[in-house]
């Protein structure tokens, strides 16, 4: 087999971008960073939809191949709830989806945006229709967090980002445990973010939620690069062992995506590509990412060689 380099790892569709504020049924400002999921043999995404205000929902799309014919719901699908919910007051953001098998339930785990700062919360559903909130499970700051779909020795497991208020320490991605979702514990720092002049140096965050393999659960992230004439988001991959998911098996020194076409360069925030959700089906991965917090794009990959390429270029932990 051809090693393929870095740069064809994800093959970005002839299409992108697959989704834009164009085909809202209802006026808004932008869509991207969606969460992703299969309902039946549809593909669900679960769009974040910014309003003129800056505030944002969540709103389902269908479509049988995850490519085309999107059928977009014609009114938000998940609003704000400031009411009961008053963490949510600046708008709810970027979801990841987890199918919890133990529970027959799609758990959403996603940012509330208040004026004490951005904080994780959950949400569970059996048809994307009704939703039962659990409301913050982390306090702020802290985003970028998704479960994993099965439970590890009896608890739950979340990834999530959690930011010091002590500045210069960095934003690390960690790793957190549960009885129940609701009561998090034995927090600990899973993939530290590196210094100097790395491409995910000082401030890294999940992407999707964390994808079984053979060989271990595969994790995309993203890296924030601080340059002066901005931020520049990019992804990599890490590989956490399958039965104890606290422990880096693999961690890419290099990236393996980075903004290219314009529009991952030009948007509402400048070369950003950030996604929150991916679909395996047999060895092909769907990856559906935002581009510069603009419109929803999709890259295919083959799950082996993400594997192969990452076993090549491994350090285990960052340095
Ligand atoms: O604007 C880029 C991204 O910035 C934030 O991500 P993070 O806190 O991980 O740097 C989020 O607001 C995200 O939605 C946005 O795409």
């Amino acid at each position: 087999m051809k090693k393929p380099q870095v740069n064809e790892l994800f093959r970005r569709h002839p299409g992108n971008p697959i989704i834009t504020v164009r085909d809202l049924p209802y006026p808004a400002n932008t869509v991207f960073n969606a969460g992703a999921t299969m309902f039946g043999d549809q593909t669900l995404l679960l769009l974040r939809v910014e309003d003129r205000r800056g505030i944002s929902h969540l709103t389902a799309a269908r479509s049988e191949d995850g490519i085309g014919n999107w059928r977009i719901d014609q009114r938000p699908t998940l609003m704000p709830s400031p009411e009961t919910n008053p963490e949510e007051i600046w708008g709810i953001e970027d979801p990841r989806i987890t199918y919890l098998e133990e529970l027959q339930r799609w758990a959403i785990v996603y940012t509330a945006y208040a004026r004490s700062g951005p904080m994780v919360s959950l949400a569970t559903t059996a048809d994307f229709k009704k939703f039962q909130r659990l409301g913050p499970v982390m306090p702020p700051e802290d985003k970028d967090a998704a479960l994993f779909p099965v439970r590890v020795k009896e608890r739950w497991a979340m990834i999530h980002r959690p930011v010091a208020a002590f500045p210069g320490t960095g934003a690390h991605i960690w790793i957190s445990f549960s009885p129940d979702l609701k009561h998090w514990g034995d927090h600990r720092i899973l993939i530290p973010a590196r210094r100097g002049g790395y491409w995910d140096a000082n401030k890294i965050g999940l992407s999707p939620p964390p994808l079984k393999t053979a060989e271990g659960w595969l994790i995309l992230y993203h890296g924030v690069r601080t340059t002066a004439s901005g931020s520049i988001y990019r992804l990599g991959l890490a590989l956490l062992d399958l039965e104890d998911p606290g422990r880096v098996i693999a961690r890419s020194d290099e990236w393996v995506f980075a903004p290219e076409e314009n529009y991952e360069i030009f948007g509402d925030v400048d070369k950003v590509v950030f996604p929150c959700g991916w679909i395996a089906a047999g060895d092909e991965v769907r990856l559906y990412y935002g581009g510069a917090d603009t419109c929803i794009a999709l890259a295919t990959a083959s799950l082996s060689q993400l594997l192969a390429w990452l076993k090549e270029h491994s350090t285990r932990g960052g340095r």
